[in-house]
């Protein structure tokens, strides 16, 4: 497998034109942005330095941590990918009916589980897909390329390893295209959040283009916190991994064992809320800026929200960042939807204001 480290927007042009025609899977880094490790040093410690301590989520995607939440997706506690699953297994060539032969771009790709699905269908309507996950974790993109390239001679792979803001700047070049972010991922963004994050999309891509969104909704509180409190423990240790992350990367000596990890339902903000809480005093040094940090016993930092959605206020809320909803599929037991949304056609408001 190829991989190009850092590419200027000329060298990626040529990578994705070559990708349409052929050649083994790739993998492209669109910005030589700034330097990863850096970026979670200071992010940690301006979210660590002061109550109420909390930790960005994205950052808990390195090797370690994507390959927990593959782990976290097979428990049986955890519903949301199966189901998520199981309405693209049903309704893929439904979708593919819908968009006609586009490209597909998956933001958050991981280790692209259910991508299976779309790409049959693809390659049920013609013999070429053109495939580009986008994952901060370089791992799991090279475990993606290769159990996709095995199982689907048919698809070109371009793996583009950076943030997801980071790949908008390529949607337009890729259209027809559909953008597919599954999982309900989007809940780990805060309302102001998911409407620039949506606007920015939108805006990045052109008016017809496609855009698959995975929500899970709002349901029963004993379903929602039981598939954030395994009893094997596993999203648990997926809370301790982004504290492994800075003593891996960051020089910390964090206390693992001193962390417990706490997921609670909210019902008036209907959102989840993660919680690592210490229950032993911690002092460590946060490297490179050598800042110590002294989070006390009893104290907790909130690692992770993952909001739930309703369709009667998601759907509009989509709609004013550009979208418009084409179909909703969802699961017997209304568990789960996948929207499929189109960019509407003219100009988009800058702001969500
Ligand atoms: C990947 C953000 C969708 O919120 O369900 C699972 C992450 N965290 N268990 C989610 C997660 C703990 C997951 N998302």
């Amino acid at each position: 497998m190829d991989t190009f480290f850092a590419s200027p927007e000329a060298l990626i042009c040529r990578q994705l034109s070559e990708a349409r025609r052929g050649h083994g899977p790739r993998i492209v880094r669109p910005q030589a942005g700034a330097d990863p490790v850096q970026e979670f040093a200071r992010s940690s410690a301006s979210g660590l330095a002061s109550p109420p301590r909390r930790l960005e989520s994205r950052f808990q995607y390195d090797a370690q941590g994507s390959a927990l939440f593959d782990q976290i997706t097979a428990q049986p506690e955890y519903y949301l990918t199966r189901t998520e699953a199981s309405i693209l297994a049903v309704n893929a060539t439904r979708i593919r009916e819908l968009t006609g032969p586009v490209n597909l771009v998956e933001l958050g790709a991981g280790s692209a589980a259910k991508t299976d699905h779309l790409l049959r269908a693809w390659l049920e309507r013609s013999k070429r897909v053109c495939y580009f996950p986008v994952d901060v974790s370089l791992t799991a993109l090279f475990g993606t390329c290769k159990s996709l390239s095995a199982r689907f001679p048919g698809a070109r792979l371009t793996a583009v390893n950076c943030e997801y803001g980071e790949a908008f700047p390529l949607l337009a070049q890729l259209s027809p295209v559909m953008v597919t972010f599954l999982g309900s991922s989007i809940g780990n963004f805060s309302r102001p959040e998911m409407s620039s994050f949506c606007l920015a999309l939108a805006a990045s891509m052109r008016p017809g283009d496609f855009f698959l969104l995975g929500v899970d909704l709002v349901k029963r509180n004993a379903l929602l916190e039981a598939a954030y409190n395994d009893r094997a423990g596993v999203t648990a240790s997926f809370t301790r991994n982004i504290f492994a992350r800075m003593n891996r990367e960051l020089g910390c000596a964090i206390d693992l064992d001193s962390i417990e990890h706490s997921a609670r339902y909210r019902p008036e903000q209907e959102q989840i809320e993660i919680d690592a809480c210490f229950t032993k005093q911690q002092t460590f040094l946060l490297h490179p800026k050598g800042r110590v940090i002294t989070i006390a016993e009893g104290e907790s930092v909130r690692t992770e929200v993952a909001r739930k959605f309703r369709l009667e206020q998601v759907i509009p809320e989509l709609h004013r960042c550009g979208f418009v909803t084409e179909q909703v599929f969802s699961d017997e037991r209304r568990w789960f939807a996948l929207l499929l949304l189109r960019r509407l056609p003219g100009y988009c408001r800058q702001s969500g204001r």
